[in-house]
């Protein structure tokens, strides 16, 4: 506990004035860690000595082994700042790209945020990433430029030339925060402009009062009267500190202000505005001026500060100069101990001094003090973001949960007050690491009180042995059975009472999941009853059915209630239990792992909605296959699997269609600990993982004008391609790529052709996968006949990609297109498009919800649909299965568009059709027309051909003839039962083959995924970065060098699929010198055709005849359908003798 004490704590989470909530942020090893260290260390928690060596908050072994941390993890410190005294609930995060997700429940639990940028790699992807993050969770970012001790050190830059460099790095960092302004400032205007619109419609404002307000466009409006000075990072502002960790020191130019004020004579208010910045002392005048640059002057910055510190490392490392040093300390006023002093590593003596002269964590913390908000100081724009879930807009919240805004905004703790919780993750422990499970050393009361009870128990085995002395018969039983007596009871009773309370074995042998969480108003006390906000929770209909916390389930949806056993201090790798935590604090909460799976909102109010979901950066896109390496073991994996699921915010845990158990993750790194949890802590059995999945997409592209030597190609490639679908007697195709398929008992048809859609039109719709499925719902929710509420924002939303999408969509290939959409899949919000071409068909196309008042006029038109429309879903559902798996490798497809041209129904009691159908080919139709009920009965002609056939007809007698019109559909219906099942599902079958054959009749590719990386390397190794991105098919964007810097910045892309180890070979060939970070960026088509064999003369000559090594699009397609037990076509020896000449030929 270090020498705060726990009641001291529980004091100050009272006053959520002096609390501040906050995470440190930063790229991955950009010293956050050791920082941490640093603050732990001012707490007593951990000797100084250790600080930065020990990475305490890093407390899983495989943290400790790489070096990086994998999870965030909280503790509370004390901080005394003059009079005042502050509680710092702090929170490391990881910065590896692989746990961004646990960056993000730990940003939505704070107010403000450190964020740290290393002096010599300056903005790195997570830098950016994580102001992004910050950002969008609208907390205050602090920032600190760490490891300058590097500029001294290995950079060997002089003081001046480390000035030039720290401003640049400040530069890149208010470039990303100017950016993010921007965005948002344009953002406003546009709900501005929304808001406006609608008081329009509503009346507020007379159209003709502001003529002309269309036509006025201000591109630049809003961004000049936004006041953005509090949002940069400038030194004069308070809010950078200049640190490096590790040697234990930093500052912030208050601190060097204060300090030459006094010595100098100079108000420190003067220093302060000029110690950054272009300034310079002139000695003579005893006055600062400005221009040092233009007069070659050296700025007051690096006079006063920089050269100092300078000077220090000079003495101490470089020249271990003792006299300098001992000078130094005097004028310093440090004192050392001998033992430092004398240390052979002159880096012990430097941070002896430089911990003493201008310790890291007392500028850290002032600074976060002085300039991060308390949880008092809630931005209303905050809540009202956290309040508005999915496309609902906090003015249409009902008014209830409105109000609940002022609970947060005065984030009280008084009993009337609200209770409200989020829950940001889960994650477990040890139960014997459970404070209430654990030994601890008594206190002088809780000794004496045993003292006391274990005398009273004495006394009362004496008295009790007296008794049966004296008494009358009852001698044996009586002595035996002392403990029973009531006093005796009463004892036990007290004992549980005291903290000291013993556990039953069986429950000290689990693991159990703490919610990592904060309160954002009202009191929580241990065993509280609150409600449980699911995702899908809607206060309004809550609201009308509960009014009580009360022990039984609510009948709500998405509402569940449940209890918090217990409460605990988040300490790092401890925890202390509590009995309440008031509003404003982070905290521990035990006993919900049955009603949270990841993360929650708790409130006692039903009025509140649940808070916006995370915002995730990475998505999930590394699987494997997971199974026992003892098959009975399936069990423990099971549930391991389930607890890991709940412990870790990212990872999925599926079971596939194939039944394998699959665990999909971020990245490698995020694998490997995944794997490590389920082994050791979640299933505790042996596992064997399979390689990684790679995920693949499936597309046609147009005829391409080159083969693969870049020659012409003539017609003969399109022969060849549609050469690939056989026909047969229900399958027809023609030449320009249209698949025409009849169902097997020949009642209807479809023709479908394939085209590719344009690349931005995949993008969009690839980009707008959320909003297209809001768009289903609703039409879903239409054709069920209810309303679904969406927000003018999502409406607009809608409008915006439907436009987009006639803009992108020309030509006159896709006249009129967007408006014949039919669906859209796989899962229906997909990439891939259903086109309704068929002549004369009309149905309401997808957009249909977009316009309301149109709405009942369709719904009219609907009634008198022709039995066709009835159909019209499994025309869909066939579409949606084509597209989920493809006929290469049956991955998903992507940026097909099926356009159905023709769907003709035969239905049997239409006498002409079938007449004509037939006649056209008798023979294949016998056995289906003999043995359907329906037809027989409607069609004399059809049953007497099939009693022909040598079948009995059921109802020979044809007197459902002339059935009446009303229940005629209903019999089709019925009727269309036949042996090849009912029709609906031969539909499905028939439609799906018909995408299927038509995606085979063009040319077929594969697409990969790919992951950007930024990789830093310096010159030396820069040819070997090259070598290992060009092995694994990886593409160089950009290079670039880094200003001020002798490294250079390689931008790449690399396919998934090769991505394995990359992190590990770069590190390998560069000595450790570049560590790159995949990130997914987009999906890729892989331009070799899998099912090229060569055909011209130079495609033999360069690539033999076999040609498999150059198909690396084969390669992969090969991997997948073994993987999933598909047909491969390989020979595995093909001439034993071209084995000898191999060798020669390379
Ligand atoms: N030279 C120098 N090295 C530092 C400094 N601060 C941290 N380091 C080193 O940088 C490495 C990474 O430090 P960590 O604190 O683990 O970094 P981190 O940001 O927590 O890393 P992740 O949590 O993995 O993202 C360690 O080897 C530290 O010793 C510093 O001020 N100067
Ligand atoms: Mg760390």
């Amino acid at each position: 506990m270090g020498h705060t004490s726990l009641d001291k704590i529980k004091a100050l989470q009272k006053n959520p004035a002096n609390v501040r909530n906050l995470c440190i942020l930063a790229h991955v090893d950009h010293g956050k860690t050791t920082l941490a260290d640093s603050l732990v260390a001012s707490n007593g928690i951990i000797s100084s000595r250790l600080a930065g060596k020990l990475r305490y908050l890093d407390s899983r072994e495989d943290e400790q082994i790489r070096g990086i941390t994998m999870k965030s993890s909280a503790i509370s410190l004390h901080y005394a700042s003059g009079e005042k005294d502050y509680l710092i609930n702090l929170i490391d995060s990881p910065g590896h790209v692989d746990f961004s997700s646990e960056v993000s429940t730990a940003v939505r639990l704070c107010d403000g945020a450190i964020v740290i940028v290393d002096a010599v790699e300056g903005v790195c992807p997570q830098t950016q990433a994580v102001l992004r993050q910050a950002w969008l969770e609208n907390i205050r970012p602090v920032l600190v430029i760490n490891k300058i001790d590097r500029l001294i050190m290995e950079l060997k830059l002089t003081s001046q030339e480390a000035y030039t460099h720290l401003q640049k790095i400040l530069e890149q960092v208010n470039a990303v925060t100017g950016s993010l302004f921007t965005s948002k400032v344009l953002e406003d205007r546009a709900v501005k402009e929304e808001r406006a619109e609608e008081d329009k419609e509503e009346g507020d404002i007379e159209p003709a009062e502001c003529p002309g307000l269309e036509q006025v466009y201000d591109w630049s409006a809003g961004l000049e009267d936004s006041d953005d000075s509090q949002l940069y990072f400038s030194p004069d502002q308070g809010n950078v500190v200049f640190a490096s960790a590790i040697d234990g020191w930093g500052f912030s130019i208050q601190q060097f202000a204060q300090i030459h004020s006094q010595r100098m004579g100079i108000r420190a208010e003067v220093l302060l505005k000029t110690l950054w910045g272009d300034f310079y002392l002139n000695a003579k005048a005893k006055k600062i001026m400005k221009g040092a640059h233009a007069k070659g002057k050296k700025p007051l910055f690096v006079q006063l500060v920089l050269d100092n510190i300078w000077s220090l490392y000079d003495a101490v490392v470089t020249r271990r100069d003792k006299e300098k040093i001992e000078k130094m300390m005097m004028s310093l006023g440090v004192k050392v101990m001998t033992r430092d002093s004398r240390h052979s590593d002159p880096k012990v003596l430097l941070s002896a001094i430089c911990s003493q002269w201008l310790p890291v964590s007392q500028a850290v913390l002032f600074m976060v003090c002085d300039k991060l908000p308390s949880p008092l100081d809630m931005t209303s724009e905050r809540i009202e973001r956290l309040m508005s879930v999915g496309a609902r807009r906090f003015h249409s919240l009902p008014l209830q949960t409105q109000e609940l805004k002022t609970a947060f905004m005065q984030c009280s703790s008084d009993d009337t007050a609200p209770v409200i919780v989020f829950v940001s993750k889960m994650f477990m422990v040890d139960a014997k690491a459970l404070p209430q499970n654990k030994q601890r050393p008594l206190t002088q009361e809780e000794m004496a009180q045993r003292r006391e009870l274990a005398r009273q128990r004495h006394t009362e085995r004496l008295a009790a042995i007296q008794q049966t002395e004296s008494g009358e018969g009852n001698g044996q039983s009586g002595s035996t059975t002392p403990a029973t007596t009531p006093g005796g009871d009463n004892t036990i009773g007290q004992i549980q009472g005291l903290p000291l309370k013993a556990k039953p074995e069986e429950e000290e042998e689990k693991e159990t999941f703490v919610a990592f969480a904060r309160v954002y108003s009202g009191v929580v006390r241990r065993g509280q009853k609150v409600f449980v906000m699911g995702p899908k929770y809607d206060p309004a209909q809550g609201l009308r059915m509960v009014r009580i916390v009360s022990a039984c389930l609510p009948p709500v949806p998405h509402l569940a209630c449940c209890t918090m056993d217990s409460l605990y201090l988040l300490m790092g790798r401890e925890l202390e239990e509590l009995e309440e935590v008031p509003s404003g604090n982070v905290l521990g909460i035990g006993g919900l792992e049955e009603c949270v799976l990841k993360s929650a909102t708790l409130s006692t109010s039903p009025a509140l909605p649940p808070f916006i979901p995370l915002n995730f950066e990475a998505t999930p896109i590394v699987r494997v296959a997971i199974e026992p390496k003892h098959p009975s073991e399936m069990p423990k994996l099971v549930r391991g699997m389930r607890l890991l699921n709940q412990a870790d915010p990212c990872a999925e845990v599926l079971i596939q269609e194939t039944g394998e158990h699959v665990l999909v993750t971020a990245g490698e790194v995020h694998l490997q600990r995944c794997l490590d949890d389920l082994r050791e802590r979640f299933a505790k059995i042996e596992i064997s993982a399979s390689k990684p999945i790679i995920p693949f997409r499936e597309t046609v592209i147009r005829p391409p004008k080159v083969d693969m030597v870049n020659e012409d190609l003539g017609k003969q490639q399109k022969v060849a391609v549609i050469h690939q679908v056989k026909e047969s007697d229900t399958l027809h195709l023609d030449p320009s790529g249209l698949v025409t398929l009849t169902t097997p008992n020949r009642q209807a048809t479809v023709g479908v052709r394939a085209i590719p859609l344009p690349e931005e039109v995949t993008l969009l719709l690839e980009g707008s996968a959320d909003l297209i499925r809001t768009l289903e719902q609703a039409g879903q929710a239409q054709r069920e006949g209810r309303t679904l509420d969406m927000s003018t924002w999502t409406l607009d939303a809608l409008m915006v990609l439907k436009s987009r999408l006639e803009v992108l969509l020309q030509g006159r290939k896709w006249r009129n297109a967007v408006d014949r959409i039919w669906a859209f899949g796989p899962r229906r919000y997909g990439p891939n498009i259903l086109l309704n071409s068929v002549e004369g068909y009309q149905r309401p196309s997808v957009w249909h919800c977009l316009e309301r008042e149109k709405g009942e006029k369709e719904g009219g038109a609907k009634a008198e649909a022709s039995a066709i429309r009835d159909f019209d879903n499994s025309v869909v559902s066939g579409f949606q299965l084509a597209t989920l798996s493809g006929p290469m490798c049956e991955e998903p497809l992507m940026g097909v568009c099926f356009s159905v041209e023709r769907w003709d129904m035969n239905f049997p009691t239409q006498r002409t059709h079938l007449d004509s159908v037939t006649e056209e080919d008798s023979n294949s139709l016998d056995a289906s027309v003999s043995e359907s009920p329906g037809e027989a009965a409607g069609h004399p002609e059809a049953s007497g051909k099939a009693g022909g056939a040598g079948e009995t007809p059921s109802h020979p007698e044809g007197a459902v003839a002339g059935a009446i019109q009303g229940r005629r559909r209903a019999e089709v219906v019925a009727g269309l039962v036949d042996c090849y099942g009912p029709f609906s599902g031969q539909l499905i079958a028939a439609v799906k083959e018909a995408c299927r054959h038509a995606f085979q009749a063009k040319p077929q590719r594969l697409m990969a995924a790919m992951y950007t990386c930024e990789i830093m390397a310096t010159a030396e190794v820069l040819g070997r970065v090259y070598g290992v991105l060009g092995k694994r098919e990886g593409r160089v964007l950009q290079e670039e060098m880094k200003e001020g810097t002798e490294m250079f910045i390689i931008k790449a892309v690399l396919p998934v699929a090769e991505s394995f180890g990359f992190a590990d070979e770069i590190r390998k060939r560069t000595s450790g010198l570049a560590s790159p970070q995949l990130v997914f960026s987009h999906w890729e088509v892989i331009s070799s055709d899998p099912s090229w064999v060569p055909t011209t003369e130079e495609e033999y000559l360069h690539f033999g005849v076999k040609a498999d090594s150059a198909n690396q699009a084969l390669k992969y397609m090969n991997g997948v359908r073994r993987r999933k037990g598909l047909y491969v076509e390989e020979k595995i020896v093909e001439h034993g003798e071209k084995q000898r000449t191999l060798s020669k030929n390379k």
